[in-house]
């Protein structure tokens, strides 16, 4: 079985630097050139929104829809790479600006679903099975203006429409617990996996956790990982980094807590992760003040830092940790981790 992990990150993650209170700082570099950089920075495994694999989704025929991701496969087999999954971006367009599944209007919440089974259709010419959702405006800014209770049906409602349209997609739900809304539906990975038990197909639907949305939520990313990996649901991470509870950094993985991040690995490599196959996404920004030439470093250098924890996971002395757990000496385990990790 195989203990090597493999790599993946989304178009997005190569950005020009806009943020909330500044346009961009970099050039825009063409999807075409975003693909070339995978290999060169060491990634095998592509993660796409929908319209990032097909643009203009909603105004395509059926025809034009398979045509056009069709030829991005062959794309994708020319550079080597593999689709992870597709992610439907139903939060960028205008009619999903109060949600989708969860919209108080009826001819929203069907173009949300229609929309986001034109994303499944696009993961299948594409080669993947995997669907991340991620439930970006299903939410409120003002709690009285949806029924909470009546929003977890709607997004069960949809997850199953889902299920019934293709009998090979699954679907990982990327819990997040605020922002863009003030409070979102499904925030912890406890809420994604209750939600899946509710649904038509239990074993089709799981989890992805990302870093620094545990974070926001309170919670320790790795303890989130170990709740989905007992439920064998971890279908893939977004790895990144988060300095408190505040915006949504996606900062370089381990660069704000290096313990936190080898926790990450830790509890990854004792859940088997690798041995499933599932990629190790990224979910990181280029901070803005970075230089276009150096604006994709932070992809390489998250992989870097994760791969060097691996090292520090699997030559953590076995010894020494099962001495300090019998003698119930948790502060000398903790020394040593500590040590260990500082390099001695
Ligand atoms: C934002 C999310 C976002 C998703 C991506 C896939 O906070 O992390 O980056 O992961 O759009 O749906
Ligand atoms: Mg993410």
């Amino acid at each position: 079985m195989s203990t090597e992990y493999r790599f993946s990150f989304g178009p997005w993650n190569i950005s020009e630097g806009a943020d909330p209170f500044g346009p961009p700082v970099r050039p825009t570099i063409e999807f075409s050139k975003k693909l070339a950089s995978y290999k060169k920075l060491g990634f095998e495994g592509v993660q796409f929104h929908d319209d990032d694999a097909v643009p203009d989704v909603d105004s395509k025929s059926a025809a034009e829809l398979e045509r056009a991701a069709k030829e991005l496969k062959k794309v994708l087999d020319g550079e080597g790479l593999v689709p992870e999954f597709v992610a439907p971006r139903l939060w960028e367009d205008p009619r999903g600006i109060d949600g989708g599944f969860t919209a108080n209007c009826p001819d929203v919440r069907k173009w949300a679903i229609d929309r986001t089974k034109r994303a499944v259709d696009i993961a299948s010419y594409l080669g993947t099975n995997l669907m991340v959702l991620w439930l970006a405006r299903e939410g409120t800014y003002i709690r009285e203006s949806k029924n909470a209770i009546q929003a977890y049906q709607y997004q069960i409602d949809a997850i199953n429409q889902l299920l019934e349209h293709n009998p090979e997609i699954h679907l990982a739900i990327e819990p997040k617990p605020n922002e863009p809304t003030d409070q979102a539906y499904v925030p912890t990975i406890g809420h994604a996996l209750a939600v899946a038990y509710r649904t038509v197909d239990p074993n089709r639907v799981g989890g992805l956790i990302e870093t620094a949305h545990a974070r926001l939520a309170g919670l320790d990313a790795s303890d989130e990982m170990a709740f989905a990996l007992s439920m064998d649901k971890l279908w893939s991470v977004h790895l990144n980094d988060q300095n408190g509870m505040k915006y949504d950094q996606d900062k370089t993985f381990g660069a704000v807590d290096l313990r936190s991040a080898y926790n990450q690995v830790r509890v990854l490599e004792l859940g088997g992760y690798p041995q499933t196959g599932r990629f190790i996404g990224l979910d990181v920004k280029a901070m803005r003040t970075q230089k276009a030439d150096v604006a994709e470093r932070h992809l390489a250098n998250s992989k870097t830092i994760f791969l060097r924890l691996v090292e520090k996971v699997r030559s953590f002395p076995k010894d020494v940790e099962r001495q300090c757990i019998e003698a119930r000496d948790y502060e000398a385990l903790e020394m040593a981790v500590i040590e260990h990790l500082m390099g001695k």
